[in-house]
Formats: structure tokens, sequence, C-alpha cells
């Protein structure tokens, strides 16, 4: 490995994001060769009890419990945001202004305004930014990616794209932040149809124009989260409202010319994480569902698929692993995102995705509630 110039992270959030992020933070170095060196310097939370354990177990030097302490430490030059979307503009905003890099956790907020306001913040700042959108960095869609730019499926005809979980199928389940829009902004449509929606562009090298959309709230009513850690939760037996929606359905046209379907719900029992999305295009096809993440499924037109194990040293971030036949698993999307994002620091490089790049979606889901909301049969996506 080469000489290293340290660097200092500090980390807001310790929940299940924090958790994978502080797992990026520890292993990266260990596996790519950087010209920056992270040091865990601070991890920020609420409850000084409770942060100070995650800060132990995850391995962070020191833990705050006010993020504006994090943000104007000397020893802090890159800001994690791992909370929920209500402070990520708050303190995105102020970690550009006291001068550190910054990467947030998707979607980038919880409106087109407060992602404008990140976007403006990011331009006049010195600081690098990058919403964690971490699919991206899945190899096989990198290499979905690169099938299209080396024009192997031709000219692009249909994005087919899925985001499936059953978390919250029991309407027992409780009224946790992923289920209330003041938190979280919207319910699946944000917090999993903004991964299909980035991968789709992505992928794609294309843009969501318009859309039209339905969404649905299934179960309205849940009982209030006494505890919850990760996507697990006990509740009261108080009840509240959920205000967010439970599964968003949408069709839409891409800047190239594509016609794209996205289907994002909570509700699709046996489906644990079922990120899928297939692309057709005038030359072959590609098809990928994380539940399978270390295969890419291609067709070069005729016959049918055929499945490509992604773990050769010659697909994206694949030589820094595992002998072929080897694979990857979740954490290892957010291992390349931090490696991508130290790498754009050192270099001075602009990293993907950016601000910029996360207020895209923040339109297009403004768009998807728009159009379901006042069931118009197609909505522009804002420029
Ligand atoms: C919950 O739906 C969740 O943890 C999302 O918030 C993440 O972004 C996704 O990667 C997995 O599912």
């Amino acid at each position: 490995m080469s000489d290293r110039t340290a660097i200092g992270v500090g980390m807001v959030g310790y929940a299940f994001m924090g958790r994978v992020h502080s797992q990026a933070w520890r292993s990266v170095g260990a596996f790519f060769d950087l010209p920056l060196a992270p040091r865990m310097a601070v991890l920020a939370g609420r409850s000084k009890e409770r942060t100070e354990a995650a800060a132990a177990q995850l391995g962070w030097a020191a833990a705050e419990t006010d993020w504006r302490e994090l943000v104007n430490r000397d020893d802090v030059q890159i800001v994690d945001i791992c909370t929920p979307g209500d402070s990520h503009a708050e303190i995105a905003i102020a970690a550009l202004a006291a001068g550190k890099h910054v990467i947030c956790e998707k979607p980038l907020a919880n409106t087109v305004a407060e992602a404008e306001a990140m976007v403006r913040a990011a331009a006049s700042a010195p600081g690098k930014s990058m919403v964690a959108f971490n699919y991206r960095r899945v190899p096989a869609v990198a290499l979905a990616r690169r099938y299209v730019e080396e024009g192997r499926i031709g000219e692009i005809r249909h994005v087919r794209a899925q985001y499936l979980q059953d978390w919250i199928v029991d309407p027992e389940f409780p009224l946790v932040w992923r289920l209330q829009k003041d938190k979280a902004g919207a319910g699946a449509l944000g917090d999993i149809g903004s991964h299909i929606v980035d991968a789709a562009e992505f992928i794609t090298g294309q843009h969501v124009v318009g859309v039209s959309a339905l969404t649905e709230t299934f179960i309205k009513e849940r009982p209030l989260a006494a505890e919850s850690a990760g996507l697990g939760a006990t509740g009261t037996s108080a009840t509240g409202t959920v205000t967010v929606d439970d599964a968003a359905l949408f069709i839409g046209r891409l800047s190239g010319g594509a016609l794209a379907s996205f289907e994002a719900t909570r509700f699709a029992y046996g489906r644990k994480n079922a990120m899928r999305i297939e692309i057709n295009g005038s030359l072959g096809s590609l098809s990928f569902d994380f539940e399978a993440m270390n295969e890419l499924w291609f067709s070069a037109g005729g016959g049918g698929f055929e499945r490509i194990l992604v773990t050769e040293p010659e697909h994206p971030y694949m030589d820094a692993w595992w002998p072929p036949g080897h694979g990857l698993g979740y954490e290892h999307t957010f291992t390349h995102e931090i490696k991508d994002f130290l790498e754009a620091i050192a270099t001075g490089a602009d990293p993907t995705p950016s601000f910029a790049d996360g207020l895209r979606v923040q339109r297009v889901l403004a768009a998807v509630e728009q159009s379901a909301a006042d069931g118009s049969r197609y909505t522009n996506v804002e420029d």
C-alpha cells in the first residue's frame, strides 16, 4: 500500500445505515490502495450513553451528542450523514459551510426545496459532496452500465425496475420513522423507489422526464414504536397514523426515448430486498436482482439470457476482493462507495452521484406524488 494522508471522518447516526457505513470506513483501506487513510474520528447521536456505546462497538474514537460540535471539529474533514431525511439538509449545509466534504444517505432530502438548497450549498463550497445511492456500486450494476456504454444492448427501449420488500406487511408492525412523512419525506417511494430511479438513470445514462403514478397506504394506523433497531421494532398499545405511501407504482419516459416502469413496495411477501432491474435494448437485454447480487443476466439478442457470475478480477471493483466465484454482500456496496468518494477527494474530481443527481431523483419523487395525488395522466419532471 502507498503512503497515505490521514483524513478525519465524523459520522452522524448509528442505526442501520450508520452501522453499514462504519463497516465501510473500517475496511476500505484494507482492501483498496487509496491515497487517503480515513480516520474514524467521531460519531454523533442524541443519547450520550447510546452514542458512546455505538462508537466503541463500531470503531469511532469519540462521541458527540450534538452534530454541530462534530461538524466544527478540527479533526473532521469528512461528514457522513446517516440520519433520517428530516435532518439531511441542515447537517449537510452546515458541514459544507464549515469547509467539510459531505457524504449523505439517500434520498438526498425530504423535499425538492431542501434538495435545491443542498445543491446550492455544494456548488459554492470547497468540499466535495455525494449522495449515497449504494446500489450503483454493486459490481453487477456497474457492469450493466459498462455493457450499455459499450453499446452491447443497443438503443434502450424498456426499463423495468422493481424494489420489493416485505418488512411491514404485518399490520402490527410499529410506526417507525420510515413510516412518518415528517421524518422520512415519503414511504416506499422515497426509501426504495429512489434507489431504482437512480439505478435506472445510472445504468442507462438517461433521465426520467415524466411519470404517471399510483400510490397507496394499505395500513393506515399502526402501533406506536417503543424501541426500534435496523428494520426491527417493538410496539406499544397506543396507535398512530401512517403518513406515507406503503407502495408506489409509476411508469415514465426517459430522456433517450425509453419507456420505463417502476414498482416500490414493502408489501411483497417473500421478497426481502429484491431490487431488480431489467433493460431491453435494440440488440439485447440485461437483468439484475439484488437477491442474487453477484449475477448479471445478459441476452445478446436471439437466444435467452446467459448468467454472468460477476466475480472476475476484470469486473468492477472485484480485483480488490476474493478469487472468482467467492461473492460479495450488501456491505461491500458501501465500501465501494466510500472508496470512490475518497478517490474523488484525493484527485479533486467531482464524486457521483452528486447532490445535483440526488436533486433530480427528488424531482422524480415529487412528480410521482403529484401525479398520484391529482390523478394526472402524465406529469413532467421539473428541470
Ligand atoms: C429499508 O427499506 C432499507 O434499509 C433502505 O432504507 C435502504 O436504502 C435499502 O438499501 C435497504 O432497505
